[in-house]
Order: structure tokens, then sequence, then C-alpha cells
């Protein structure tokens, strides 16, 4: 009887539990920066699709390759507002790509190849 009464009292505490776990894990889909080691987001050299919200203090190992001083074109989510600095740690010159951003020559910007930390961050 009391075995019975415990196992009914765990499930209807678990069930809640469950949910916000699942919800904790619900990503922005449209909060996220592709960032390309070429111009014009040429599809054929190395480019990935960075998910926010993030902050990278140096590019060195974003999804295992070394991005510092090497973007040269970038695509902003609909939902992703993200600050570049041309230095680590969130130093020198910086830059703000607004959401839905598209910046095919980075080098217009005199922002070419010189990116070093990075963060984004989600929402209007
Ligand atoms: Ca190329
Ligand atoms: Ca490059
Ligand atoms: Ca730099």
């Amino acid at each position: 009887m009391w075995r019975a009464f415990l196992v009914i009292l765990s499930a209807v505490f678990m069930a809640p539990s469950i949910g916000s776990a699942v919800d904790l894990k619900v990503i922005d889909k449209n909060c996220w920066i592709e960032i390309f080691d070429d111009d014009e987001f040429d599809e054929d050299d190395p480019h990935v699709k960075v998910q926010g919200p993030a902050e990278y203090s140096t590019l060195k190992d974003v999804y295992g390759r070394n991005w510092n001083n090497d973007i040269e074109s970038v695509i902003v989510g609909s939902n992703a507002t993200v600050h570049a600095w041309m230095n680590k740690d969130y130093t020198g010159p910086e830059i703000t790509f607004t959401p839905g951003q598209r910046v095919p020559k980075l080098s217009k910007l005199s922002m070419s190849n010189t990116i070093e930390s990075m963060k984004i961050t989600c929402g209007p």
C-alpha cells in the first residue's frame, strides 16, 4: 500500500521536472551567425553556423576549427545580434551585426580576416 502510494507520488513529481528539462534544451532556430572563411558566402571553403546565445573570447576553437583572423563574410540569423572584435577578449575595434544582416565582403568594413572574439545574443 505504501509502496503504491510512493510510486504515484514520484510519478506526479517527476512529470513536471521532465517537462522543464526538455524546455531548457529548446534552441532558438533563428539565433545564430554563419561565418565563412572566404568572401561572398563561398560554400566550397570552410563555413559554420554558430548557435547563440554564445560568447567566444577567442575563436581558436569554434566547433573544432581555428577561426581567428579568418572570417571574410557572415550571415546573421533573424533573431541574433552579434558583436565582434578585432582582438581576443572583446578588445580592439568592434563591429555589430544586426538581425538578418548579410555581409558578403567584410573587407568593405575593414574587418576581413581580423575578427578574434565574438558575442551572440538572442532576441529583438
Ligand atoms: Ca573560395
Ligand atoms: Ca579567410
Ligand atoms: Ca585580429
